[in-house]
């Protein structure tokens, strides 16, 4: 009898080294990454040829790519299952970036990009033609890959739609050379807000870094962060995105770093005031960190180095595959 070979679906995923990795990206996409290597095949990026859409300084930049590696091992992604390696380490992203620009993604569709309007706000004559484009680099990545599933926050929802489309159109034209990526969200922690103001997500690149919980804040500083985060009018603990936003994060965060889940800690701090229940949730958050720290301070520099040049070759071998068919389609090389 013919054995079925067994194909796994493939994953990609990564995250800017741009600055100090928060709860929110931890939350919103490596927790659920940690739990996809064992059904799928995952690849994932520290995607620094997304962070100099922003100016970075050198040394930051590598010292920071190396970091985030070491928060991926931390997390609990296993670089015997999956592919961990740097973007700028595979010259087939940009070279296809720079295809899809041409064949794929169209000026109208990057205009609809709520992300550069946000971050380039009043300036956007200014803006580099890189963060304009940023949404075609990241369908690159996605598409070398043959990735069916992209696992992000809901902020990149958009930018996996787009790379959508352009695999659609592409295909079109050139035939089936790019599987259709789908989005995966989770369904709490999707967007985890500001500890400081609940309209706005919780940013690495945010002036005020009270905002945010980073995965290697110092314990002290984050249970004083936690103390002072801003919760709306009223004395009880509810869950009301609508009306009380800013104690509905916290519950969130409580949640999905403590083992209670809401329903239950809004039965449990029935009749208590905002004070015990964030004295209790910032137990929960130093008790994540701590864990998480002793962790990443066990993973040295090298080791880091030494999984993302393993990455590095496993990583071009699938890419430069794809680039060798996307040449001939169009007629280049
Ligand atoms: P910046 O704010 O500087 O743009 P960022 O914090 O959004 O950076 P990215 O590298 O852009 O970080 O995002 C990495 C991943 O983390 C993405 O999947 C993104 O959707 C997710 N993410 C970022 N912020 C949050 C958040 N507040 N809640 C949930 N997920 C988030
Ligand atoms: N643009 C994403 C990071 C990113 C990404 C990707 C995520 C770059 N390439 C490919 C998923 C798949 C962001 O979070 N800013």
């Amino acid at each position: 009898m013919k054995k079925e070979i067994e194909t796994k679906k493939i994953i990609f995923s990564g995250i800017q080294p741009s600055g100090n990795l928060n709860i929110g990206n931890y939350i919103g996409a490596i927790s659920q990454w940690v739990n996809m290597q064992e059904k799928y095949d995952c690849i994932f990026s520290v995607v620094d040829y997304h962070a100099i859409t922003v100016k970075q300084n050198p040394d930051e930049l590598r010292r920071r790519a190396i970091e985030v590696t070491k928060i991926y091992l931390a997390a609990g992604i296993d670089p015997e299952k999956s592919i961990i390696f740097k973007q700028s380490d595979v010259a087939a992203h940009t070279e296809l970036a720079w295809i899809l620009n041409c064949y794929g993604a169209r000026i109208a569709d990057l205009n609809k990009m709520t992300q550069f309007k946000d971050k380039s706000g009043k300036n956007q004559e200014s803006a580099s033609v890189g963060l304009y484009a940023y949404p075609v680099l990241m369908a690159a990545d996605i598409l070398l890959y043959d990735a069916e599933i992209v696992p992000v926050g809901e902020d990149q929802k958009q930018h996996v739609e787009l790379a959508r489309d352009i695999a659609k159109r592409f295909n079109g034209e050139y035939g089936e050379i790019f599987v259709v990526p789908q989005v995966v969200i989770r369904k709490d922690g999707a967007r985890i807000m500001s500890l400081l103001d609940a309209s706005k997500k919780m940013s690495k690149s945010d002036s005020n870094q009270n905002n945010c919980i980073t995965l290697l804040d110092d314990i002290e500083v984050a249970r004083k962060k936690i103390m002072r985060a801003v919760t709306d009018s009223g004395i009880d603990i509810e869950y009301d995105l609508e009306n009380k936003p800013a104690l509905s994060n916290l519950l969130t965060i409580y949640a999905i770093l403590g083992t209670r889940e809401i329903p239950r800690l809004v039965k449990d701090y029935k009749g208590k005031g905002y004070g015990d229940f964030k004295k209790d949730l910032a137990d929960v958050v130093v008790k994540f960190l701590t864990d998480f720290q002793t962790k990443y301070n066990k993973i040295s520099d090298e080791d880091a180095l030494i999984i993302l040049e393993l990455g590095k070759e496993r990583a071009a071998k699938i890419a430069n595959e794809k680039m060798e068919k996307v040449r001939k389609a169009i007629g280049v090389g």
